[in-house]
């Protein structure tokens, strides 16, 4: 059965009663799972979807022909179609109000923390009389929750990790866990009958640190089709709404998306406008005002008269071109110059010309990795192994050092024995592979007053020395500042890992003076590191323009603490795109010999 958008229906107002009772039927269906009532949660979910995605509003489908006409809904039967007459005559449904009454709990807010379900929230309820997030927060950290039936130490742990997170991060998601997600659907949806293209747009294209929701477009001139597939994958936990432009669904994920069909001749339109950002798209479009033309996510076109012809928009070069503009990367459309940089024709006086970015192969080397020595997982040759088959030509091996006693931190001595092992290894696999090096190296930790944990006899003898902070976070920007500066000076220290020590929705940056730090990165030629893990990316993208214009150099690296994380490189480089770093900005870009050279202080 397919329901035609009634003609002087207001679409926004019929979404609204339709949202309403879809909403309702979704809690009452969560409401009976708490109280463990078989098989009929099921069928108000089915309804509440059903709901979500009619094209017409169910009082306009009612006042047609009364509860029949309703009861031809799919999934709605005559139980479900008398609350919902209810509904629409009297505003309200008694038995869900009763219900309401009866287990007066937050259930939005609860579910909202991952891994809590309405099962748990009423054994909770029932127990504990938990009624909200705080009440929950309070009895897990009571140690309550640990014992009752079905729960554990363990169902305690993770309630309060998925309370934390849902705080820190206001709902978005890393970039880490939403990139290989988005990817997982994309291609699912390449697969559909009836799909030619699909992509991921918005912030994910972007690469963006965090992630609001997914925004995926499809190529394909059969969006019933399509949109039906989409609401069936197995990733869907709610339909929000199905309609002519648009699909939202909640993934079990923990994310929303929303999914767009659109025709071939408009793709590149609604690609560069779902890309974003916002500011970018509305910069592009008074572009095309300005020139006699209008854009939107159907195409570019010019105006003559009332007629409009479409002059682009199958592809975005095709956009950019007709703009007056070169090709502008995904990662730069954040309204950072972008648009002034990428003008064919540049006005007078103005900044132009766009950098030609790292590219996602261009790494060679990776100058920040842990083995088994320390914390991490593996071997130096394992890790030279994993390396050597995700394209690199070297690495450098830097465990942490003794202050970090629980990772088995390296002194002196075991440092030097370190490097013998080193070259034995090199030796080893010199065979093997005759291109591949590894370098030896430390990760020294730098004490609350800049002093380095180990010897400078030690540390000349490195061919690479990282620094880094992993404590005493909370000093004032001052002493901050002072601390990194006093690391920086001392000249056997080539790199500052991770400078700033965020963690993307766990932890807060140090204070620092950016700026100072900076211009004593140029001063002693120290080199800023863009760690590459996803709940770091640190350096960030504004402080990598500010490198550049300062001329400091970076390296780009894992952090690896086992053979599966050279991966997370592409991390690093998404970040370094996104503040616009070419390949001459990067020294593990560079061949080791060049790269060792700069290293060099003077
Ligand atoms: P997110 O989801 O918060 O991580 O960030 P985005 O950039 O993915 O934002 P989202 O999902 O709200 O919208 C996707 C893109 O659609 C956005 O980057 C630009 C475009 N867009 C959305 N709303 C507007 C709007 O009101 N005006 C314009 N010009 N573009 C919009
Ligand atoms: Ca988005
Ligand atoms: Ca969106
Ligand atoms: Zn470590």
């Amino acid at each position: 059965m397919i329901f035609y958008l009634a003609k002087n229906c207001c679409k926004i107002k019929c979404m609204s009663i339709n949202q309403e009772l879809s909403k309702i039927l979704l809690e009452m269906a969560e409401l009976l799972t708490m109280k463990e009532v078989l098989f009929k949660p099921r069928a108000y979910e089915n309804a509440s979807q059903s709901i979500a995605s009619l094209n017409e509003n169910v009082k306009d489908i009612y006042t047609r022909s009364g509860i029949k006409a309703l009861m031809e809904i799919p999934s709605v039967g005559r139980g479900i179609a008398e609350k919902i007459e209810e509904y629409i005559k009297t505003g309200h449904i008694k038995e869900y109000q009763e219900m309401k009454k009866d287990m007066p709990v937050d259930i939005a807010g609860l579910t909202a923390i991952e891994g809590v379900g309405p099962k748990m929230i009423g054994a909770l309820y029932k127990q504990l009389g938990v009624k909200n997030i705080n009440d929950l927060e309070k009895a897990a950290r009571a140690g309550k929750i640990n014992g009752l039936e079905r729960f554990g130490k363990k169902s305690e742990e993770k309630i309060l990790k998925g309370i934390e997170f849902l705080r820190a991060s206001g709902g978005r998601m890393t970039i880490g866990e939403a990139l290989s997600l988005a990817r997982e659907i994309e291609e699912k949806i390449s697969k559909f009958h009836g799909v030619n293209v699909a992509i991921a747009a918005g912030s994910i294209r972007r690469r963006k640190e965090t992630i609001g929701d997914l925004d995926f477009l499809a190529i394909s001139n059969e969006p019933e089709k399509v949109r039906a597939q989409f609401v069936k994958l197995p990733n869907v936990s709610h339909v929000y709404a199905s309609g002519f432009t648009k699909t939202m669904v909640r993934l079990k994920e923990g994310l929303d998306a929303d999914l767009r069909v659109i025709p071939a001749k408009s793709f590149g339109a609604a690609l560069n406008y779902f890309t974003g950002s916002k500011e970018h798209n509305v910069a592009l479009r008074e572009i095309a005002i300005k020139n006699g033309m209008k854009l939107n996510e159907y195409g570019l076109f010019r105006l003559h008269g009332k007629k409009e012809i479409q002059i682009a928009g199958e592809s975005e070069e095709g956009i950019y071109k007709a703009l007056g503009l070169h090709y502008i990367q995904p990662e730069m459309r954040e309204m950072k110059g972008e648009i002034e940089a990428a003008a064919l024709r540049p006005a007078q006086g103005k900044p132009y010309g766009l950098p030609t970015l790292i590219g996602y192969g261009d790494l060679l080397g990776d100058l920040q990795t842990q083995t088994n020595w320390t914390d991490g997982a593996n071997s130096i040759e394992e890790m030279a192994r994993a390396a050597v088959n995700c394209g690199l030509q070297y690495i450098v091996i830097t465990d942490h050092t003794k202050a970090l006693a629980m990772t088995g931190g390296a002194d002196e001595k075991k440092l030097l024995r370190q490097m013998a092992e080193i070259k034995k290894v090199n030796k080893k696999i010199r065979g093997a592979y005759p291109h591949f090096k590894i370098l030896t190296g430390a990760e020294v930790n730098i004490g609350k007053d800049g002093s380095l944990d180990i010897k400078d006899e030690v540390l000349e003898k490195l061919e690479v020395v990282g620094a880094a902070v992993h404590s005493h976070f909370n000093l004032s920007k001052a002493e901050q500042t002072k601390r990194i500066i006093r690391a920086m000076e001392n000249k056997n220290v080539d790199i500052i890992f991770h400078l700033t020590t965020r963690l993307i929705n766990k932890r807060k940056p140090i204070e620092l003076d950016i700026d100072e730090i900076i211009k004593t990165a140029k001063r002693t030629g120290t080199i800023l590191e863009i760690d590459a893990h996803p709940e770091r990316l640190d350096i960030k993208d504004d402080y990598i323009r500010k490198c550049i214009a300062a001329g400091v150099k970076m390296s780009i690296d894992s952090d690896a603490h086992s053979v599966e994380h050279f991966p997370l490189l592409e991390y690093g480089i998404a970040e370094a795109r996104r503040g616009w770093a070419t390949k001459n900005d990067i020294v593990n870009s560079w061949p080791v010999e060049k790269m060792l050279k700069f290293l060099k202080k003077p």
